[in-house]
């Protein structure tokens, strides 16, 4: 079940009621001898056409970054420039990850993963049915990372120590099984490897996230986060042991089911079809 974003859901909603695709039908509706149709087209007359506004063209990207004039129209970028904010992300790319492309500040994740959190998340907690805290990690791209921008898809929380061998195993294996569930469900899902203690059991560096990505071949498929600031363990019922701590995740960051162990986390699957179901 994916949820468009607002920014998307906002175009949706433009493009459904005409955009400002249509040239106007009433040259010159206020009688004022003001030829609008002409007059629009480089300025932007807004006590004028409200409804059949040509100021745009639905069919041009001039500045080819994947934005039609009335997208960029409607989200106040500019078409001549593809990344409007200088922030380094297109203005197209900034819509994908869910930030604001005329504010640059706002950046996406280098990681690729989507800004989504909607805010106001709760009520917070660390047993099931509480939502999991905002927790910030850094991923295997080296950025902080805050848990809630991972709403709106299903996950599972894959909780395991850098020393532990067999769970590098098990996680070697996420990345398919990442792949095999989104193509039989059609549903948007990841697992989320967070890792609680380095090699030699003591608080793991920021480093270790790219070290375990590249180890286990999670590549920037799944996110893999180093639990810096040692949250992890406080915002779960998973008390460290047995490893791996598995906790499933829904799309508003409820921690539904917690358990430990490997295995093929079959249960959890099936409970996701079941609430994704109509
Ligand atoms: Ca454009
Ligand atoms: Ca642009
Ligand atoms: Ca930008
Ligand atoms: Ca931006």
């Amino acid at each position: 079940m994916k949820r468009l974003s607002p920014t998307l859901f906002t175009l949706f909603l433009f493009t459904m009621a005409g955009g400002c695709t249509q040239a106007g039908v009433n040259i010159d509706p206020e009688g004022d001898d003001d030829d609008d149709v002409t007059t629009d087209v480089t300025t932007d007359d807004t006590t004028d056409d409200t409804t059949n506004d040509p100021d745009c063209d639905a069919s041009v990207d001039a500045d080819n970054d994947g934005l039609d004039e009335c997208e960029e129209l409607e989200l106040g970028t500019d078409d001549n420039n593809p990344d409007s904010d200088a922030d380094g992300f297109s203005d197209s790319e900034e819509v994908d990850c869910l930030t604001d492309p005329t504010d640059a500040t706002e950046v996406c994740y280098a990681c690729g993963w989507q800004h989504a959190d909607p805010g106001g998340l709760g009520p917070l907690g660390d047993e099931e049915g509480d939502t999991l805290a905002n927790m910030n990690m850094i991923d295997q791209c080296g950025e902080s990372v805050s848990m809630h921008d991972f709403a709106g898809a299903y996950h599972i929380l894959f909780m395991t120590t850098e020393w532990c061998g067999a769970c590098l195993s098990e996680a070697s294996e996420l990345r398919q099984r990442t792949i095999d569930f989104v193509d039989e469900s059609g549903l948007e899902f990841s697992y989320i490897i967070g890792i609680f203690q380095d090699v030699q059991g003591g608080v793991p560096g920021g480093h270790v996230a790219l070290e375990y990505a590249q180890a286990a071949d999670a590549g920037r498929a799944i996110p893999v986060l180093s639990d810096v600031n040692e949250e992890l363990l406080r915002a779960t019922p998973f008390n460290g042991s047995p490893l791996p701590g598995k906790c499933l995740l829904s799309t508003d960051m409820v921690l539904v089911d917690c358990y430990t162990g490997h295995g093929d986390d079959d249960a959890a699957f099936d409970w996701i079809d079941d609430d994704a179901a109509p």
